[in-house]
């Protein structure tokens, strides 16, 4: 190679790498990144180049027999601080959050234990042998599936997100407020589900020509209740019984759920036990109050099924200060109810330039796609920001022109359950200070 790429020898990146404002740089860095860290005079990469320069002492624990393998593995104990954060600690009879820490994770699968859970009258304990599934209403031949019968079926896994309409809510105060990723956009994880299609079981009972809607009810103690368009049943809808391998967790809807890929997290009925078939919505309680997004006039939407396109940058992020000027990875996801994503552009300095991320692949549609961009932080300030395309065109607003159609809230709110509106989609900027210090900033 004839040139060498900084900053791998601590110098500022050239012209030629940089392909955007404050230190954005090719892609093509995240290629030669082993080589860039070797080099580097700072931080990981300096302690790296001189551990190698002396022999390789034992540890303690090089020493011993390590610990016996158990039928459940723990994690390591110093993954400890990996956990949800939870907003009804003690179980009081109301409802329940617990959020994803995003900033902790990487790639694009949640695990199971880490996946985030709303329940509104917590997690019923539900024997799998004595739970059914009905399915009756408009259709020819009303059925009961117990959980035997329906792992019967052909069955087929599909990556998808699930988000609440709620997530990301914080944003709609008028001042930043001053959270983390967990606690901003931790209501959203992403898993790969298996199942049988609800087309599949629909095909068995018969369908009513006068059907249009299903109503799925959950058996925990609120019944949840949601209507669908019978279309999307007709399209990609699952009655879910796996989440990554194993059967769905208690939080998650055991033992299975509806899943609903790319609609709010809402509508995912989990303890699923019904669907009734019907020619309306049956305007329930979550459908026709809290899920109704309120616009500034004063009016709400009917419905507002689709989680828009929407990104991330989980790393840097508050919380995670830099320590030192050089090469970082800025790194997050991306994803859209309406299918893949097709690009996610990012920014170092506010929005001012933009540059192409790269998309980690399989890109799967209204799924996770994980994005990385290669930065030179020199020290100064920076704003980050990532935004965010999918294949149908639709791109993810910038605060600005999202706030004139949906508003926000007049006061600043701290309480991070107080806020009222749903679905909020636009960009998320974190400011970099020349101590390396992030804050959540709007631009
Ligand atoms: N039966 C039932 N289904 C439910 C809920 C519930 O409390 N009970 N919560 C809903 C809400 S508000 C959301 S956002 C999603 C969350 O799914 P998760 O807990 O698997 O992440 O489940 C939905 N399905
Ligand atoms: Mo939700």
């Amino acid at each position: 190679m004839a040139r060498r790429r900084d900053p791998g020898d601590g110098r500022e990146p050239s012209a030629l790498d940089q392909v955007a404002g404050n230190g954005l740089l090719n892609r093509r860095m995240l290629l030669g990144r082993g080589m860039v860290l070797a080099g580097a005079a700072t931080g990981v990469a300096a302690s790296a180049a001189s551990a190698g320069a002396e022999p390789l002492a034992d540890a303690e624990w090089s020493r011993h027999q390590g610990t016996t393998s158990k039928d459940v593995d723990p994690r390591s104990r110093f993954e400890d601080k990996v956990k949800r954060t939870l907003s009804n600690p003690n179980g009081e009879p109301r409802t329940q959050h617990a959020r994803t820490p995003h900033h902790l994770l990487n790639g694009t699968v949640t695990p199971n234990h880490l996946h985030f859970t709303i329940v509104h009258t917590g997690a019923p304990d539900i024997d799998p042998s004595q739970h059914k599934l009905v399915i009756h209403g408009l259709v020819k031949q009303p059925m009961v599936f117990t959980l035997d019968k329906l792992a019967r079926y052909p069955m087929e896994s599909r990556m998808a997100f699930v988000e609440c309409g709620g997530n990301s809510a914080p944003m709609f105060s008028p001042e930043p407020v001053q959270a983390n990723v967990q606690a901003i956009h931790g209501l959203v994880s992403n898993a790969e589900w298996t199942g049988v299609r609800l087309s599949t079981l629909l095909e068995e009972t018969g369908v009513d020509p006068k059907a249009k809607w299903f109503i799925a009810e959950g058996a925990d103690k609120s019944a949840l209740s949601r209507s669908v368009p019978l279309k999307k049943a007709m399209d990609d809808a699952l009655i879910a019984l796996y989440q990554n391998g194993e059967r769905i967790m208690p939080g998650n809807g055991y033992p299975m759920r509806l899943l609903v890929p790319g609609f709010e997290g809402n509508m995912n009925v989990k303890y699923l036990r019904r669907i009734q078939l019907t020619d309306q919505p049956a305007m329930t309680f979550h459908e026709s109050r809290n899920y109704s997004p309120v616009l500034p006039d004063g009016t709400a939407y009917k419905f507002y099924f689709i989680n828009e396109v929407k990104s991330f940058i989980t790393n840097p992020s508050f919380g995670l200060n830099l320590k030192e000027p050089g090469y970082y990875e800025i790194s997050g996801v991306a994803y859209s109810g309406t299918g893949r994503i097709s690009r996610v552009a990012v920014s170092a300095d506010g929005g001012v330039s933009w540059a192409d991320a790269a998309l980690q692949g399989p890109l799967n549609p209204k799924a996770f796609t994980r994005f990385h961009m290669p930065w030179h932080w020199n020290g100064g300030p920076a704003v980050l920001a990532s935004r965010a395309w999918d294949e149908a065109g639709n791109v993810q607003p910038m605060r600005s022109e999202f706030v004139a159609t949906r508003g926000q809230t007049k006061q600043p709110v701290k309480n991070l359950l107080g806020f009222p509106n749903q679905h909020y989609n636009s960009i998320t900027s974190w400011g970099v200070d020349s101590k390396g210090e992030i804050t959540n900033v709007y631009i």
